[in-house]
């Protein structure tokens, strides 16, 4: 028996269309899940049922705001009536704003903590019940370096992160024994649009500062890429880890293990 098969089942990525989303439903696609991605526009839903075919995968694509319970509601009673009960909930979609905490508007805090708190709350408590019905549920939350770490500009995103960890850790006290997992994935630096600002390369050709800290602070020597997470994830999607609960696997080249190169 394939212990990572995930033949049968029905998983909800949010935040699917693009970037870690995507490679994270193409991989639990790959798998054999049946994959329903949601997304906020159906111009993001047309690219990412483009993309995904692109990629050789068949896939449903819904549009909901992940933030707004009565939209989330609906749409896991459509795909239940769709495709089915969802079996597996990766909480992907996500924003980071990146203001020094004294210019930062309270509507900008609270929107992070918005999209990368409370909708994965909505989406979990939208799922939970069909979960229960099935006897069995994995919920993956995308968390953070900035689950367990702080830096200068994210302070909501670290809060958001940081409860986000002790969300998952919530669903696991409170549904472990309902045979509901509730896990992290916790990505290091990864190669994506929304840290390519940290990325870019200097007028002089150089690398941006924080490219050059990220370096030395990872023991790989290197960014991780989207394509890092799926393996993390299809193991926390299957009956691989059905005894692991409540966790958070961090999948950053040794970031958070290494005090970094000497200079
Ligand atoms: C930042 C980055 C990080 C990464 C990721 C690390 O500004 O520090 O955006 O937050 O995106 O969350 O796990």
């Amino acid at each position: 028996m394939n212990m990572f098969d995930l033949t049968g089942k029905v998983a909800l990525v949010t935040g699917g269309a693009h970037s870690i989303g995507f490679a994270l439903g193409v991989g639990l696609a790959k798998a054999g899940a049946t994959v329903c991605f949601n997304c906020s526009s159906e111009g993001s839903r047309q690219r990412g049922l483009a993309a995904y075919a692109e990629a050789g995968v068949e896939v449903h694509g819904y549009v909901a705001d992940v933030t707004d319970e009565t939209a989330v509601q609906a749409m896991v009673k459509a795909i239940r009536e769709e495709v089915g009960i969802i079996d597996i909930l990766v909480n992907n979609a996500g924003v980071i704003k990146r203001v020094p905490m004294t210019e930062m508007s309270v509507e900008d805090f609270s929107k992070v903590i918005d999209v990368d708190l409370i909708a994965p709350f909505i989406c979990s408590k939208a799922v939970i019940p069909g979960m229960l019905e099935k006897g069995h549920g994995k919920i993956i939350n995308i968390c953070s370096m900035m689950s367990e770490l702080g830096r200068e500009t994210v302070s909501a995103y670290a809060a958001a992160k940081g409860g986000l960890k002790m969300l998952t850790r919530n669903i696991c006290s409170e549904f472990g024994g309902a045979n509901i997992q509730c896990n992290g994935i916790g990505p290091g630096y990864i190669a994506t649009q929304q840290t390519a600002p940290l990325r870019e390369r200097q007028a002089d050709g150089s690398r941006h500062p924080f490219d050059q800290f990220i370096i030395s602070k990872t023991p790989a020597g290197r960014w991780g890429t989207t394509d890092d997470l799926v393996g993390p994830t299809v193991f926390l999607a299957s009956s691989a880890s059905d005894f692991v609960n409540g966790h958070v696997l961090y999948v950053d080249g040794g970031i958070l293990a290494y005090i970094g190169k000497q200079p």
